[in-house]
């Protein structure tokens, strides 16, 4: 049995580049970690992927073939993949127990959201898993637009309702995060804090949308959506912690007693809450299944 993570955000939100780190960093820690690139579209890799789905299809081959625009073209790859994923399942069960792999999946948020593709292909991968997770990133320049950060945190959430894993929320490219924003306030972004998110919203939205504020936020929170692990690759620490939580998450190494009290704590921190997180997902569906599409209070 393996250890897998589904590294997915928007477009440009650094999933290539973090795969590329982890596998460095955890060099540099003597671990060995695979990137799977399931992106058609991928251009170039700093890290050879051990598995590359451009080896069989590219999105510039099927556009050319298939006459379709970009999007279409990416749907039909990853339909592709679907309908042969023996492919990548074959080549997963070539690889020794306890092996881990970083799955890099292409940027388009519709094939997390609304299309049933990859959550199939996750799926079927999952049970070659010990466990798997969901990496999901957001680039940190939606904190100054508060309309972004909040529909990114619907799509984080839309995400893990989709693909039906625990999910580990990451804010990427803090080395860009520029001002106005304090550090106290930023640091409230990431801790989730639900007054500080609301309130934001409500300053950087017309007042019309007060009310869908104050139902979107508490909302957010209450399913351990609105907070996120930073991530700057100027500051070390914060690649270390995300490993240690993607561990945590899939419960690999937890014969081994991690180096610090501090991280050994925000490891058995992070379990409770993706324990949590899962409950409150299963509580989450069937309310959402059990509300009407008129009722006025849903
Ligand atoms: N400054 C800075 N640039 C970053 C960071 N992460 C990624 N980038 C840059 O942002 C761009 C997009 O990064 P990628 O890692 O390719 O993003 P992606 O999410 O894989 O993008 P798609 O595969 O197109 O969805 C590249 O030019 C990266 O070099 C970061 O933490 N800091
Ligand atoms: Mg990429």
């Amino acid at each position: 049995m393996r250890f897998g993570h589904f590294v997915v955000g928007p477009a440009g939100s650094g999933k290539s580049r973090l795969c590329c780190k982890l596998v460095q960093h955890a060099q540099t820690l003597g671990r060995t970690i695979h990137v799977i690139n399931l992106d058609p579209g991928a251009e170039t890799f700093d890290v050879a992927p051990s598995f590359d789905i451009r080896e069989f299809i590219t999105v510039a081959d099927v556009m050319e073939e298939c006459q379709l625009g970009p999007n279409g073209s990416l749907i039909y790859c990853m339909e592709w993949l679907l309908n042969h994923i023996t492919y990548l399942t074959d080549e997963l069960d070539g690889y020794a127990d306890n092996s881990y792999f970083l799955f890099d999946c292409p940027g388009q948020i519709e094939l997390y959201v609304h299309l049933p593709i990859v959550p199939r292909i996750v799926q079927l991968l999952d049970q070659r898993f010990v466990r798997s997770a969901t990496v999901f990133l957001l680039d940190s320049q939606c904190v100054n637009d508060i309309p972004k950060y909040v529909s990114g945190a619907l799509s984080a959430m839309t995400t893990m309702l989709n693909m039906g894993l625990p999910q580990l929320n990451i804010l990427s490219k803090l080395d860009l995060f520029q001002q106005p924003l304090s550090r106290l306030q930023l640091q409230r972004f990431l801790d989730g804090d639900v007054t500080t998110v609301m309130q934001a919203a409500n300053h950087a939205m017309p007042a019309k949308f007060r009310r869908l504020n104050e139902r979107i936020a508490p909302t957010l929170d209450d399913y351990g959506l609105l907070g996120f692990l930073p991530l700057n690759y100027l500051d070390i620490d914060t690649l270390e912690r995300v490993l240690y939580q993607m561990d945590a998450i899939v419960q690999h190494g937890d014969e081994l007693e991690p180096a610090g009290k501090d991280l050994r704590e925000e490891r058995d921190e992070s379990q409770e809450l993706f324990e949590a997180m899962q409950g409150n997902k299963d509580d989450m569906i069937r309310e959402l299944l059990e509300r009407r599409p008129n009722d006025p209070t849903a």
